[in-house]
């Protein structure tokens, strides 16, 4: 076991509920619970009914399950007591084993155990946080794969296939006179071709990942007044931002998240657009340009009663017009040219905005797609991955020594190994000598 102390924390939200339940791991989680839990005997896997006790002191009625290591959620043995769900009374369980020989737990302490133990990989670990923070059902359901281990099985495939090249490489440089075979060029080439593809195919779920992770960033911007807050509250469903007559209401930008049509948005409202000498909106107008800037799509939302907002109703890329109150003016329709009319005050046209906004996201984005969508920090290390697997492409194709290709390669191994959380230079060592024969 790696670690000789145990942690405890109070594992369900803080607040009003039902039940909450209290958490222990380490090796003397069943000892702790043995001290504090009077009631049935605790069992292995099985739950049982008893109370806390704090010394003399009956703390509260519980079910309490035991979970002995390797087989729990750690790794380690762990204690779950389910406790009645009151701030005051899980407060109590809590300091109960605090106070017979628990340590609080940090953030994420328990997964960070439970990866430490060898319980899951590092993107298992990551897609616990990504289940609980998920938005949609879509992004509940890419954090289920890749806590199924979709990412880290296709990385650890990926890794394999390098190693195997690598430790061909390698073998040829330790042992040249020996007969090993240093593969065939086309070989070898294909199969590092073969690993840069695999590479480049999970790099490509990058932008779905964000998505689903962070949600698309949708600025609403425009002139003052032209409904843009009336907008945010229409797409929200209910009246979020302040909406008046007066124009420049909206100073700060105010960001809300939303799911249309099944895609996490994170939607922003932003201050008008307009030179003014009051510093506050100047600030807010500032601000509202950075969202823009930022944006993945802007609704730029225009006036239908202001003429001179119809004489160019031209979008710029990534921008999407919309024509606002087309209540007050029956011409909208037939003047909003690449704008799509809407009315916030009626409803009419929302649906259709809405649409055309999801399209744009799925526009040549299969969203939905089986497989688990990586991260910004798996993008970090497969980008790097797929450059060392290039610089190694590129020394083969040059005809330089193998050892040089086989420096990129490692590099290649290590950028895809730190993805789930391994870095090892035995395994290559281990896989020349076992399937080489060496050693006569
Ligand atoms: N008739 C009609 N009035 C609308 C519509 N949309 C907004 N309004 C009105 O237009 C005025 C301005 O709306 P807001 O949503 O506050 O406009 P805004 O773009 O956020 O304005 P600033 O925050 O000042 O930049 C309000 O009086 C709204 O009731 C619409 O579709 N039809
Ligand atoms: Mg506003």
């Amino acid at each position: 076991m790696l670690f000789d102390d145990t942690i405890a924390a109070l594992s369900t939200p803080p607040g009003e509920g039902a039940i909450a339940v209290v958490r222990l791991s380490g090796p003397r989680a069943l000892e702790i619970g043995d001290q504090v839990f009077r009631g049935q005997k605790l069992e292995r896997r099985m739950a049982v009914f008893g109370r806390i006790y704090d010394g003399d002191e009956a703390v509260d009625e519980v079910v309490a399950t035991a979970f002995q290591g390797p087989a729990s959620y750690t790794g380690e043995d762990v204690l779950e007591i389910s406790c009645h769900g009151g701030v005051l009374v899980s407060a109590r369980v809590l300091e109960t084993v605090l106070k017979a020989g628990a340590r609080a737990a940090g953030p994420g302490e328990f997964t960070q155990r439970a990866f430490l133990n060898g319980k899951m990989d590092l993107t298992q670990a990551e897609a616990v946080m990504d289940l609980i923070r998920a938005q949609t059902p879509l992004a509940a359901r890419s954090a289920a794969e890749q806590l199924r281990g979709r990412i880290g099985e296709e990385i650890m495939a990926i890794r394999e296939a390098i190693l195997d090249i690598v430790a061909h490489v390698e073998a040829y440089i330790d042992f040249p006179d020996e007969d090993i075979d240093p593969d065939t060029g086309a070989a070898m080439r294909g199969r590092m071709i073969t690993a840069r593809e695999r590479i480049t195919r999970l790099l490509a779920t990058a932008h779905e990942g964000r998505i689903l992770r962070e949600g698309v960033r949708l600025a609403i911007c425009g002139r003052p007044n032209a409904g843009k807050s009336s907008l945010l509250n229409r797409l929200l469903g209910y009246e979020r931002a302040i909406v008046s007559p007066t124009p420049g209401t909206t100073r700060d930008t105010i960001e809300e998240v939303l799911n249309l049509r099944g895609i996490p948005f994170r939607v922003v409202d932003t201050a008008g657009l307009r030179e003014t000498p009051d510093a506050i909106e100047r600030e807010g107008v500032r601000r509202a340009r950075e969202v823009v800037e930022a944006a993945d799509i802007v609704l730029r939302v225009i006036d239908s009663t202001e003429t001179e907002a119809l004489d160019d109703p031209s979008a710029a890329p990534g921008e999407i017009l919309v024509m606002n109150k087309s209540d007050l003016n029956p011409f909208a329709k037939n003047h909003a040219g690449a704008a799509i009319p809407i009315s916030c005050a009626t409803g009419d046209g929302i649906e259709k905005l809405i649409d055309l906004i999801s399209d744009r996201v799925r526009e040549g984005q299969p969203m939905g797609d089986s497989l688990a969508a990586i991260n910004a920090r798996h993008q970090a290390c497969l980008c790097r991955a797929e450059t060392t697997m290039n610089a190694a492409i590129e020394q083969f194709d040059a005809g330089m020594e193998p050892e040089f290709v086989a420096v990129d390669l490692r590099a290649a191994l290590d950028a895809a190994g730190e993805v789930v959380g391994v870095v090892d230079t035995d395994d290559i060592l281990g896989r020349i000598f076992g399937s080489f024969c060496i050693g006569k």
